[in-house]
């Protein structure tokens, strides 16, 4: 399929890389680009040889700098929600893709742009990149689930502090309040992404899917119906041969090779 908006290759194989290309708008989100955004990941989530996706924007100075405000600024109130559903729908798309995502960024990373990082299994970042939730300063509230997933990832008071001030943070309190996991220099970021691509499509892909989704599914359980997720995504593992080479090739003091059988 062909995108307008957004790049989607396969550097190597089994690791896909989404990048938003908008750099002359700093890869601002509009409409056409959320869509492909949905797209893009869904083709990807579809090939069963798919071990981990990529995320990150065009160019050297964003990531992503937020919805497309020349586009929003006209909206009626109903467009406006329009436009938030279709946000929500493409980022929930990638949310819930059976694969690791991570979000590279690579520069700013505000309002729909730090939404599309946290729709991300996790963040890495360059020593540049800056984060923030600035709707309040453009008299709107985030509407791509910014109120929502900032808050559940940093805890509630950080995220009221950061979304009722708009402040930017730079990277270093980005990743003290948890929000992003590694920063590297800006030349090194993407290298780094890919290590840590290829380290994941390494693993035995089946218990990687498993994980993730006993993680995803699991944390808006009560404990004990989560545990119970857990034991069966555990027992499902030893159906499959990965597991059999897996645990095989550690008795003969090997590397294991996985199959995703
Ligand atoms: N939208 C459209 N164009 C943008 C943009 C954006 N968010 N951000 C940057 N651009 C464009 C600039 O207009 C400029 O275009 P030209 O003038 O060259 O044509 C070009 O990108 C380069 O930007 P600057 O010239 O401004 O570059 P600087 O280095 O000087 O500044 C900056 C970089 C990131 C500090 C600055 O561009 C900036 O402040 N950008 C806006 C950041 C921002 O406020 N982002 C949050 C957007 S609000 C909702 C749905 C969604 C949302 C909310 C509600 N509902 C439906 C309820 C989401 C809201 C947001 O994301």
């Amino acid at each position: 399929m062909s995108y307008e908006n957004v790049l989607l290759e396969q550097p190597e194989a089994g690791i896909y890389l989404l990048t938003v290309n908008r750099p002359k708008a700093l890869n601002a989100l509009n409409s056409r680009t959320l869509d492909e955004i949905g797209a893009a990941a869904a083709e990807a989530g579809a090939d069963p040889e798919a071990r981990v996706l990529l995320v990150t924007g065009a160019g050297d100075k964003a990531f992503v700098a937020g919805a497309d405000i020349s586009e929003m600024r006209a909206y009626t109130a109903l467009e406006g929600k329009t436009f938030s559903q279709r946000g929500m729908r493409a980022f929930r798309a990638l949310e819930t893709l059976p694969i690791p995502t991570i979000a590279v960024v690579n520069g700013f990373c505000l309002g729909g742009g730090l939404e599309l990082a946290m729709s991300c299994d996790w963040i890495l970042a360059s020593d540049s990149a800056r984060f923030g939730q600035p709707e309040v300063s453009l008299g709107v509230t985030p509407g791509f689930g910014g109120t929502q997933r900032l808050a559940r990832l940093v805890g509630r008071a950080v995220a009221m502090e950061l979304i009722t001030t708009g402040r930017q943070v730079k990277v270093e309190e980005a990743k003290a309040m948890g929000l992003v996991n590694h920063v590297f220099s800006a030349d090194t970021l993407m290298a780094e992404a890919l290590k840590q691509a290829r380290t994941i499509a390494a693993k035995g892909s089946i218990a990687v899917r498993l994980a993730k989704e006993a993680i995803q599914c699991g944390q808006d359980l009560d404990l004990d119906n989560a545990c119970v997720l857990e034991s069966k995504a555990f027992g499902l593992c030893f159906s499959t041969a990965d597991l059999k080479e897996g645990m095989l090739a550690f008795l003969e003091k090997r590397a294991a090779e996985f199959t995703g059988r």
